[in-house]
């Protein structure tokens, strides 16, 4: 029997000494390094008592053996639950208690603000972004061979969370063979061979840094510098030691923004991969004048992996994420009915294939809703297909603000908010950022004989949300705009507010 993920995947490359991931300003460790350090892991995980299935949740900065925690997960039959690190000690406690790991792996700086919340019978082990800490002090006595467990296609490799509509973040099941059916699909589209460096500056507690970039590249045997997080200079440093570069849109305008990152500095890159939040067609258009590189932008969700892509080879259209993938299917429905409608029209775009998803942890409602009986899955974006079978995304049918690729909810900062004394209600937009794309706005109307202060609010919103998901600003308005069902008219707020930026 065989492990369905780890062997195609990681397994093949045992021995090679072929680089596999060169942390910045470090050196390269090998394939057979890296094996060797995750084998040393699923022994600290098997000794443990963690069996197949159980979770591991992991919130750790990016370093080499926060990547390896993800290959021994696979090698012990493990379900990995990355966690953004800049969630707070309140976000994490709902992630905790409802996954139930038996694993949590942290800072060693938040240790003491998790030991409280940690379930019943779960293990805390620590590691730094150094590599230091209570997880490796272990692996490092822990022997270098491992085999590992058998696990079929539809064994679970991870859950990842993504936020609901309602407020309440729904845990996305994973396969082993979601993960590979798309790894394999990328691998081959975007032409990835074992010589290939890829500049990997996304974070990996996420699809983008971890499946699409990591899978893509272990598929390959190809090799990443790995960057803590995208920083200008370095990433200019090192882009002659890589040929290529998987981004969301903010890196590719801040890289624009720079006069050195020029024709020159990047007439030796194969390939620049534009996603998780719309590409600018000007920006797609400037970085061709600046360049002669056509980025290459697609499309995909958490709990898809990847559906769509322009082509290696033909045709990059600016404003499009290109044609749904080799055994991808692709329709566009009516929002209401749920028919199929013909090609060129708009409505929600859904996806049917190996690459999506079980279903959310524990929520078989959530999941009947969103995944269809026949496989197709409901995406919330609203697009359509050209004559050329070209997918544009042209909208979202579910309130989400997507800041620097991050997504948003408005609904979670609104309940936060609605429950201060002085708040009687608020509405949370996205409206246009030049960097991040959208950035976040909270419009608040104050509790009777009450004069909130934005900053007080802001303050108190601290403990309770991730940085990221903070308003940038606050707006104090009397009354929230309804239409005659007594919804908030959100449109309406995002026009009156789009002259006064977040
Ligand atoms: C950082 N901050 C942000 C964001 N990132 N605020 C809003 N949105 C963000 N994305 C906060 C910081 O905490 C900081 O707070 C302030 O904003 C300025 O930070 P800055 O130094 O400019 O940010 P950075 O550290 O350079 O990070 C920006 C970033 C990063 C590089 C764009 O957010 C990033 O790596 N985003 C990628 C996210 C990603 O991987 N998404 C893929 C999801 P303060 O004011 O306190 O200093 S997977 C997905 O979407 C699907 C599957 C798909 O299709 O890929
Ligand atoms: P996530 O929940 O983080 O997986 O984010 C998935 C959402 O990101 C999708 O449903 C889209 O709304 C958005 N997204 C991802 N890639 C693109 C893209 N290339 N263009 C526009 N939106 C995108």
């Amino acid at each position: 029997m065989t492990n369905h993920l780890f062997d195609p995947l990681f397994g093949r490359h045992a021995g090679s000494t072929a680089p596999f991931v060169t942390p910045k300003g470090g050196a390269p460790l090998s394939y057979a390094a890296f094996l060797d350090l995750s084998a040393r892991m699923a022994h600290v995980f098997d000794g443990l008592g963690l069996k197949k299935g159980d979770r591991v949740a992991v919130q750790v900065g990016k370093s080499v053996p926060a990547l390896a925690i993800y290959a021994a997960c696979l090698r012990s039959g493990l379900v990995l639950l990355p966690l953004n690190t800049a969630y707070t000690v309140a976000e994490l406690e709902y992630f905790l208690g409802d996954a139930e790991p038996g694993l949590v792996v942290c800072d060693p700086a938040k240790a003491d603000g998790l030991q409280p919340i940690l379930p019943e019978g779960a293990t805390l082990l620590t590691l730094d972004a150094t590599g230091a800490g209570t997880l490796m002090e272990a692996a490092d006595k822990a022997p270098a061979d491992h085999a590992p467990l058998p696990c079929g296609p539809d064994d679970l490799a991870a859950i990842l969370y993504t936020s609901g509509t309602t407020g309440r973040s729904k845990g996305a099941m994973l396969t082993h063979d979601n993960l590979l059916s798309n790894a394999r699909t990328l691998a081959e589209l975007w032409r990835f061979t074992a010589d290939d460096v890829l500049l990997h500056a996304l974070p990996i507690f996420h699809t983008h840094g971890l499946f699409v970039a990591v899978n893509v590249c272990a598929m390959a045997g190809a090799s990443m510098l790995f960057h803590p997080g995208f920083d200008l200079d370095a990433m200019l440093a090192d882009l002659p030691q890589a040929n290529t570069l998987m981004g969301v849109p903010t890196f590719y305008t801040r890289l624009l923004s720079d006069a050195r990152f020029t024709r020159d500095a990047t007439a030796h890159m194969r390939l620049f991969v534009s996603g998780s939040a719309p590409l600018l067609a000007e920006t797609h258009e400037q970085f061709e004048a600046r360049t002669g590189h056509r980025i290459l932008e697609r499309y995909g969700m958490t709990e898809t992996n990847m559906n769509v892509s322009n082509p290696y080879e033909g045709e990059r259209r600016a404003g499009t994420v290109g044609f749904p993938l080799t055994g991808v299917d692709l329709r566009i429905t009516d929002p209401t009915s749920g028919d199929p409608l013909p090609d060129g029209e708009i409505g929600m775009i859904e996806v049917r294939g190996p690459n999506v998803f079980k279903g959310y942890w524990r929520m078989p409602e959530k999941t009947a809703e969103e995944l269809r009986g026949n496989g197709f899955f409901i995406t919330g974006d609203l697009g359509r297909v050209d004559e050329d079978g070209y997918v544009s995304i042209v909208g979202r049918q579910k309130d989400l603000i997507i800041s620097g690729g991050y997504n948003i909810y408005p609904k979670e900062i609104e309940v936060v908010l609605d429950e201060m004394p002085e708040v009687l209600e608020s509405a949370v937009i996205g409206l246009p950022h030049a960097d991040f794309g959208e950035a976040v706005l909270a419009v608040v109307v104050p509790a009777p004989n009450t004069s909130p202060d934005p900053d007080a609010l802001l303050e108190a919103l601290r403990p309770q949300l991730a940085r990221f998901k903070h308003p940038r600003a606050i707006r104090i308005v009397d009354a929230l705009p309804r239409n005659t069902m007594g919804k908030v008219q959100k449109n309406v707020l995002r026009e009156a507010f789009a002259t006064t930026p977040a």
